[in-house]
C-alpha cells in the first residue's frame, strides 16, 4: 500500500514537472506557489478568512486549520489522513480543515519531483522512494543525513520506464492482433450463420420432397397386387414365369444328370459282357463243374436274346430338350421382368387406352386397394410381421434418401442454434477472448503440472504421470477485486479491478463439491500461468497473464515498473 500512495504521489507531481521556481517557500510546488507569492502576508488557502504574516509560514507553528501555513515542516501533520484522531478533530470539522496540499513538494533534480506525505517530514527517515533528492529530512534529525540519490535512480528508473514502455507497446500490439483475430471469428461465424440460413430452407425443401416421394412408394407399393421374392418389380405373370424358368431348369439339370448315369450304366455292361464271352470261349468242358457248365448255360441264353437297340432318334432329341430355352426360342426374360399387376392382367382392356387415361384408371384402382386394405376390407400382402423387413427396394431407397433428408436438417439447426448462442456469448471487451480459444498455458508446481487452456478446461496433471484431474470447465467472465503486492517480475495482479475466468463443474473432490478455478487475469506481453493455489479443497485459483486484458480497466504489463 505504501508502494500505491508514492505511486499516487510520484503521479500527481509529475503533472508540475516542468515548472521551478527556487523564491517559493520549502516544500511548495509550482502549483501552489500562487499563494505564497505575498511577500508581507499569507491567507490559510482553504480558509481565505485566516490572514497571517508571511513570518508565519513554515515557523514550526500550525496556524491554518488547513496546514497551508506549514507546507515546509511537519508541524500540522496532526490533520493528515494517516495521523490517528485526537479531540480537536471534533473542532476541526467546524472549520475546513482537509489538508490544503499535497504534500511536501521534493523537486527530485535529475529525475521526477513528487509530494511526500508531512507526517514524513523530518522523521529521520530517508524516503528516497518519493524523495530520491533528501530534501524533506532538511532537519537532520537523529544526525540523519539523506543525501541526493536522484542521479543514480533517476537513471535506473528510465533504464526500466524504457522497458516497461516497450513492454507496453509488444503487450498493445499483441492485444490488437487478438482484438482482430476475435472480429474475424466473429464474422465467421456470423458469415456462417447466414449460410446456414440457406442451407436449411434449402434442407426443409428437399425433406419435405423426399418425405413426398417416400409416401408415394408406398402407397404404390402398397397397391401392388403380388409381391415377388423373384424380381421386386415383377407382377404376377412375372412371379409365374420366374417359377416356370426355375422348374425347367432344375427338370433340364435332371435329365443330364439320368442320361450321364446311363451311359456310365452302359459302358459297364459292355465290360461285362465281354468278359462273359472270354469265360465262355475260354472255359475247359471237359472239366466236370455242374455250376461252371449251368453259368455258361445261362450266358447262352441271355445273349440269344434281342439286343436293346441304341435309339439314336431319342437321344438326339434329349439333346434338343437339353439345350438352353433360348436356343429354343424361349426367352423367359422378356416376361419375367414385364412389370404387372393381378389388376393389369384382369382389365387388359387398359392397353386399348390412351396412355394418360391408363395411367388415371391404374391410379385409382391402386387407391381403391390401398382404401379397402386400410380399411380392413382386403388383406394386406405388403405387410411384414414386426422386426422383419420386406420392403422393397424402392421403399428402402426413398426411406433412406428421406432419412438422410431428416439427418442434414437436424445438423444444420444445430448448427444454427449453437453459431447463434456463440454470438450471444459474453467474450470479454471487444469480444477478445473469442481469439484465446483453445489455447493452453500450464506451469508446474508441487507434485502437478496445472494447466489453464482459455474457455476451455483447467487441468492437474501428476509430475510423476497418469491421468489427468479436471479442474473445471469454463463457465463464464466475472470481474472481481484484487490487491496485491507486484513482483519485482512484475508478474502479478496488482490492485484494481479484475477479470476472472470462472471454470466449474470439475471432478468430484472425495467427500467434497466437484472441483472448481477461478483464472484471474493480469495484463503481460505473454499468456502465462504467474500462480496456482488451492485456496480451499479442491476450489483453486490462478493466476494467469496475457496481453489481452492490457489497457483493460487501466491495465499495463508490470514487468520493469519501480516505483519512486
Ligand atoms: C488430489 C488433488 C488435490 C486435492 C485432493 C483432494 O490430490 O486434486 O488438489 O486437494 O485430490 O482429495
Amino acid at each position: 500500500m505504501k508502494g500505491l500512495v508514492a505511486l499516487l504521489y510520484l503521479e500527481y507531481a509529475a503533472i508540475a514537472y516542468a515548472a521551478t521556481d527556487s523564491s517559493r517557500p520549502r516544500g511548495v510546488s509550482p502549483d501552489f506557489a500562487k499563494f505564497y507569492r505575498d511577500s508581507k502576508s499569507f491567507t490559510c488557502i482553504s480558509n481565505p478568512s485566516i490572514h497571517l504574516s508571511s513570518s508565519q509560514v513554515n515557523d514550526d507553528y500550525c496556524d491554518c486549520p488547513d496546514g497551508s501555513d506549514e507546507p515546509g515542516t511537519a508541524a500540522c501533520s496532526h490533520l493528515s489522513p494517516l495521523s490517528p484522531h485526537t479531540p480537536a478533530d471534533t473542532v476541526r470539522n467546524t472549520v475546513n480543515a482537509s489538508l490544503a496540499l499535497p504534500g511536501f513538494y521534493c523537486k527530485n533534480k535529475g529525475h521526477i519531483p513528487s509530494y511526500v506525505p508531512i507526517t514524513n517530514v523530518n522523521d529521520g527517515i530517508c524516503d528516497y522512494d518519493t524523495c530520491c533528492d533528501g530534501s524533506e529530512e532538511y532537519g537532520h534529525v537523529g544526525g540523519v543525513n539523506c543525501e541526493d540519490r536522484c542521479k543514480e535512480i533517476g537513471k535506473e528508473w528510465r533504464k526500466k520506464d524504457e522497458a516497461r514502455q516497450k513492454s507496453l507497446g509488444n503487450a498493445s500490439r499483441k492485444r490488437k492482433e487478438l482484438v482482430a483475430e476475435a472480429a474475424r471469428l466473429r464474422l465467421q461465424v456470423q458469415d456462417r450463420l447466414q449460410s446456414l440460413g440457406a442451407e436449411i430452407e434449402g434442407q426443409e425443401l428437399k425433406l419435405k420432397q423426399t418425405e413426398q416421394e417416400l409416401a408415394e412408394v408406398e402407397r404404390k407399393e402398397k397397391g401392388r397386387v403380388v409381391k415377388g421374392s423373384v424380381s421386386p418389380k415383377a407382377g404376377k405373370l412375372g412371379l409365374m414365369v420366374g417359377l416356370a424358368k426355375q422348374r425347367t431348369n432344375e427338370l433340364r439339370e435332371s435329365l443330364i444328370r439320368v442320361r450321364n448315369e446311363r451311359d456310365a450304366n452302359k459302358g459297364r455292361l459292355q465290360d461285362l459282357e465281354k468278359l462273359l464271352t472270354t469265360f465262355k470261349e475260354e472255359y475247359n468242358p471237359n472239366f466236370n463243374d455242374e455250376g461252371v457248365k449251368r453259368a455258361v448255360r445261362a450266358w447262352e441264353d441271355y445273349a440269344a436274346k434281342d439286343k436293346a437297340e441304341s435309339n439314336d432318334a431319342l437321344d438326339r432329341d434329349l439333346d434338343e430338350i437339353s439345350k438352353e430355352d433360348v436356343e429354343n426360342g424361349l426367352n423367359w426374360d422378356e416376361y419375367e421382368s414385364e412389370e404387372e399387376t393381378e389388376l393389369d392382367v384382369l382389365y387388359a382392356f387398359e392397353t386399348y387406352l390412351p396412355p394418360t387415361i391408363r395411367a388415371y384408371i391404374d391410379t385409382k384402382l391402386r387407391d381403391l386397394r390401398t382404401l379397402m386394405i386400410s380399411n380392413g376390407i382386403l388383406a394386406d400382402t405388403t405387410s411384414s410381421p414386426a422386426g422383419t423387413s420386406t420392403e422393397t427396394k424402392a421403399v428402402l431407397d426413398a426411406r433412406s434418401r428421406a432419412e438422410a433428408a431428416r439427418n442434414d436438417l437436424t445438423n444444420s439447426r444445430k448448427d444454427l442454434a449453437s453459431h447463434t448462442e456463440d454470438l450471444a456469448k459474453d467474450f470479454g471487451p471487444e469480444d477478445i477472448f473469442r481469439a484465446l480459444k483453445g489455447q493452453c498455458v500450464s506451469t508446474d508446481a508441487g507434485e502437478y503440472t496445472y494447466e489453464v487452456c482459455f474457455l476451455g478446461q483447467t487441468t492437474q496433471k501428476p509430475k510423476k504421470g497418469g491421468g489427468h484431474t479436471n479442474m473445471g470447465n469454463y463457465n463464464r467472465l466475472e470481474r472481481i477485486m484484487v490487491d496485491d503486492e507486484v513482483p519485482a517480475d512484475g508478474k502479478g495482479l496488482g490492485s484494481g479491478e479484475r477479470i476472472a475466468m470462472k471454470h466449474e463443474g470439475g471432478q468430484g473432490c472425495w467427500n467434497g463439491p466437484s472441483r472448481s478455478t477461478t483464472v484471474v487475469l493480469g495484463c503481460s506481453e505473454e499468456n502465462e500461468v504467474w500462480k496456482i493455489m488451492e485456496e480451499e479443497k479442491c476450489v483453486y485459483r490462478m493466476e494467469v497473464g496475457t496481453p489481452a486484458v492490457c489497457e483493460v480497466l487501466g491495465q499495463t504489463p508490470q514487468g520493469g515498473r519501480e516505483e519512486l
